[in-house]
């Protein structure tokens, strides 16, 4: 159990509602905080589990918010939208604060030396996330990463000086974050997502600017400047603060960018230090070069030489179940994108490799794969399994893509390791790639994505094992680039060396 005590309210009266991972982190801090806690959730799971961890259960319906100092709110609690939750009512009628783990967490932190990392966007946060603690861990700092990439931060363990917390935040948790400063505050891209809780773009776009708006003196804002809504957020950071743009799309004469997988660090219209993404094996696609991007320029707000970061970005192993490279066999590399479970997901994984043996299938969207008709020429052939099969064996057929129907994971691994051993040995393909990216749901043969992917990989481990020598790991994926692991070969000039 974390050693994180929350005492910003002791002795105050505090009613939280929401006993999932976060809330149940926070009233337990709060509790050993000496608040006054009274927690509530509509499960009763959520307030058994409470009550086990000596957290006071009260229902909230029955108390008077005018007593009280604050609410505490779960991040999937609406706060606005569709409409607000009960307790956000009775607390706005009290005239209490509304806040969430997340702030408590940030005023907790403040003052203590420890410093504050937040990423956040539509796409790429997870990935930001664990790349910029990769990076930071790699290089011997004490960096510890949270937040809506799954441990809720009061899980994490207690600030102290030096301490580097590197959090994904949810628009969710930055609605409720109010005062939030972050010391680096990263802001990847917007497209439409979750508006059934933010009621517009313009709601939405607003709420993740807010992440820089008590930004000051010392702190740095990394933001794209390849949407139009991240522009609006890059103009609107507090002029104290540092201002570090990021774009996949243009040569920026001051910031980091990355064209054609070349990541640059701009300063006056000069590179001044940069690496090639080719060499980082898990950051594949211009969605990963942003990433690499963001995280380049957040290492080096935090004041990280660019040698030291290039190194980190090239040892990223990559989040499980998402571009996870699972090594190869034979020449035929395996790549895990089970978190594909949409078409647009599945777009990004086609489009980072050609000569794919793909696995797609299982619980289809609407519309099935047809909008991924434009990369069906980087598929050499598809083994389809799940319940919607057919559905998507009929879109290939109309395309004339090769495609078998395996129906299961094991005889789907078996035929596409098969099929793209035999043509590397024919010479048809130089480096073929089994990519499971279902495009589809998992629910019809898996409690989740996760589960799925973890059977890939079993299966892929299993080969493995019984190919004996010839197993490379995931690393060896970027060798094909000529990666090596000497300096990054970009000088001053922006001349590739
Ligand atoms: N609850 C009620 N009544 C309601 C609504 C919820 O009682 O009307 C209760 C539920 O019974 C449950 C709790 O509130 O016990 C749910 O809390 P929660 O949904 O806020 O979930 P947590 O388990 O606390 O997880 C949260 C984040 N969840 C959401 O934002 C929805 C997790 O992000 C995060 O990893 C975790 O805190 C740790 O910080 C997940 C997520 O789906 C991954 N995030 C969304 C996304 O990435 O798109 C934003």
């Amino acid at each position: 159990m974390s050693d994180f005590v929350a005492d910003i309210f002791k002795g105050k009266r505090v009613a939280l509602f929401g006993l999932g991972r976060s809330g149940l982190a926070c009233a337990r801090s709060l509790v050993r905080g000496g608040a006054e806690v009274m927690a509530w959730d509509d499960r009763e799971a959520g307030r058994e589990a409470a009550r086990k961890a000596g957290i006071p259960i009260v229902d909230l319906n029955d108390v008077d918010f005018a007593f009280l100092d604050a609410l505490v709110l779960s991040p999937g609690v609406p706060l606005t939208h569709p409409r607000p939750h009960w307790t956000v009512e009775k607390a706005w009628r009290a005239g209490i604060e509304i806040i969430g783990d997340t702030e408590i967490f940030a005023r907790q932190i403040a003052g203590t030396g420890a410093k504050l990392v937040c990423i956040t966007g539509t796409n790429g946060k997870s990935t930001t996330t664990a790349l910029i603690g990769h990076v930071l861990q790699s290089c011997g700092h004490d960096t510890v990463v949270g937040g809506n990439i799954g441990t809720a931060v009061f899980d994490l363990p207690a600030p102290q000086h030096g301490r580097i917390y590197v959090i994904e935040m949810s628009s969710f948790q930055i609605d409720l974050s109010p005062t939030i400063r972050p010391d680096v505050a990263v802001l990847l891209n917007l497209s439409p997502d979750h508006l059934d809780r933010h009621g517009s773009m313009g709601n939405y776009a607003a709420v993740k600017a807010r992440l820089f708006a008590n930004m000051g003196e010392g702190d740095a804002a990394v933001i794209s400047v390849d949407d139009e809504w991240c522009r609006r957020a890059y103009e609107q950071v507090p002029e104290a603060a540092r201002r570090m743009a990021i774009s996949v799309k243009e040569r920026l004469d001051d910031g980091v960018c990355a064209i054609s997988g070349v990541l640059e660090e701009r300063e006056g219209g000069r590179t001044v230090k940069g690496m090639d993404l080719s060499a980082a094996p898990a950051l594949r696609g211009a969605h990963n070069w942003q990433n690499a991007c963001a995280a380049w320029a957040a290492c080096r707000a935090l004041k990280i030489d660019g040698n030291i970061i290039a190194r980190g970005i090239r040892s990223f192993p990559g989040l499980a179940h998402r571009m996870e490279q699972l090594g190869s066999i034979d020449g035929v590399v395996f790549v895990n994108d089970s978190k594909a479970t949409n078409v647009d997901a599945a777009a990004r994984s086609l489009s980072s490799f050609d000569d794919i043996y793909w696995i797609a299938g299982g619980q289809a969207k609407t519309g099935g794969i047809v909008d991924l008709k434009p990369l069906f020429g980087r598929v050499r052939k598809a083994f389809l399994i799940g319940q919607d099969a057919q559905a998507l064996a009929h879109t290939l057929a109309q395309e004339g893509v090769a495609h078998e129907i395996s129906h299961d994971m094991e005889t789907a691994v078996k035929a596409a390791f098969e099929a793209a051993r035999a043509a590397r040995e024919s010479g048809d393909v130089t480096r073929p790639v089994v990519l499971l990216a279902p495009a589809c749901a998992s629910f019809d043969q898996y409690r989740s994505f996760e589960e799925r992917g973890d059977h890939f990989r079993a299966l892929v481990q299993a080969l493995k094992e019984r190919a004996g020598g010839d197993s490379g790991s995931g690393r060896d994926v970027g060798k094909e680039h000529g990666a090596g692991e000497g300096d990054d070969g970009i000088d001053g000039t922006g001349a590739k060396a």
